[in-house]
């Protein structure tokens, strides 16, 4: 028998049926709101998480124009943090709240920056297949139903398709490199591959939040539709580079007007996403030290707005 909605819920829902955004104000299912802040704030997460692997390069980027491009690059993600974190807010999480779940291992990232980044190739590798997989998933984001996350995806896909670009130019001009940048250059292609695969989350018959999150327009794509957009984005771009992508069963089929493709290791992914994959510890472990570092600078800042609260007070009487 069908649930009977109550006369918000329907209202709610029609709003939603008929793409008008919710507002922070709007009255919303309560698991609507929770769904919500669990995404977006592993989103931010995400990206604050997501700028260790690239920083790690800032000071061996082999030009100053690399190093300026990466620099940029890395900033660029922890403004998408900091706009991520303030949609959150929105729902009524505080950031102090957000940041605890994340170091206490509460709150899940993105599975992909527990990889380690080992060579240069690994920059713009990352820049192709991360950020080519993060802004397939997020460009329809921008249609999604919660007006201040939509908003603050318009943005974030501007960047990272910049990203994503600057990404497959510097594996272009390796491409054209030496025999040795050339292997360098597989060899981050054959590392990266799988776990960019992986960023889009279980299968759909194993992810129970998809099922709401279409209905809810919180998502307008599933987690396979992605995947395999992806993969036949990256068949064929992998070809101007010279390079193959890891997976013998890697086949164009004309009946499905798709790229076929191996078997995932889901044992692998969801070995990463408790915590046990190669860089976890070290990665939560970077972003509690940053955390207690910066104690005095939230000191300094609440104290300094105290004492202007204070004048502005003694002044308004
Ligand atoms: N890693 O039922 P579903 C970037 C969890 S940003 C870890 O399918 P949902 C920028 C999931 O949370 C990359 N955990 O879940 C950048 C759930 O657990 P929970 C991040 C994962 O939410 C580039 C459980 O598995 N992008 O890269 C992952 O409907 C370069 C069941 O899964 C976003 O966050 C995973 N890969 O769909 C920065 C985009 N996949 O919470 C620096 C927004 C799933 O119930 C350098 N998020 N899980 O305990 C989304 O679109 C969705 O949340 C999905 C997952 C598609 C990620």
């Amino acid at each position: 028998m069908e649930q009977m909605l109550s006369p918000e819920a329907q209202h709610f829902q029609e709003k939603i049926d008929k793409e008008i955004k919710i507002e922070p104000k709007d009255w919303m299912p309560e698991k609507y709101r929770h769904t919500l802040i669990r995404q977006i704030s592993q989103h931010a997460h995400s990206e604050i998480i997501g700028m260790l692997p690239e920083g790690n390069w800032i000071t061996r980027a082999p030009s100053l124009k690399r190093k300026a491009i990466l620099l940029a690059k890395v900033q660029d993600e922890a403004g998408h943090g900091l706009y991520l974190y303030a949609a959150a807010e929105t729902l009524g999480i505080s950031r102090d709240e957000m940041y605890h779940q994340l170091h206490t291992g509460k709150a899940k990232y993105s599975s992909i920056f527990n990889y380690p980044t080992l060579t240069w190739a690994d920059m713009g590798v990352v820049g192709w297949l991360v950020d080519g997989a993060a802004i397939m998933n997020q460009v329809p984001l921008c249609r999604t139903s919660y007006g201040p996350y939509a908003r603050a995806m318009v943005r974030i896909c501007k960047e990272e398709s910049f990203h994503q670009r600057q990404g497959f130019d510097s594996l272009l001009v390796l491409s054209k490199g030496t025999p040795g940048q050339r292997r360098m250059l597989q060899d981050a292609i054959n590392r990266w591959w799988w776990p960019s695969l992986m960023m889009f989350g279980p299968t759909d018959d194993a992810s129970p939040n998809t099922v709401q999150s279409m209905q809810w327009k919180i998502k307008r794509f599933t987690n396979d539709e992605l995947r395999q957009k992806f993969v036949d984005v990256c068949a064929e771009q992998v070809k101007l580079l010279g390079c193959t992508l890891p997976d013998p069963d890697l086949k164009w089929n004309a009946e499905r007007g798709h790229y076929d493709f191996g078997a995932i290791n889901w044992q692998e992914f969801w070995n990463v996403v408790s915590g046990n994959g190669p860089c976890n510890k070290e990665r939560i472990e970077a972003r509690r030290k940053a955390w207690d570092n910066g104690a005095w600078v939230r000191e300094a800042a609440s104290a300094y707005a105290s004492k202007q609260q204070a004048k502005q007070a003694v002044a308004a009487a």
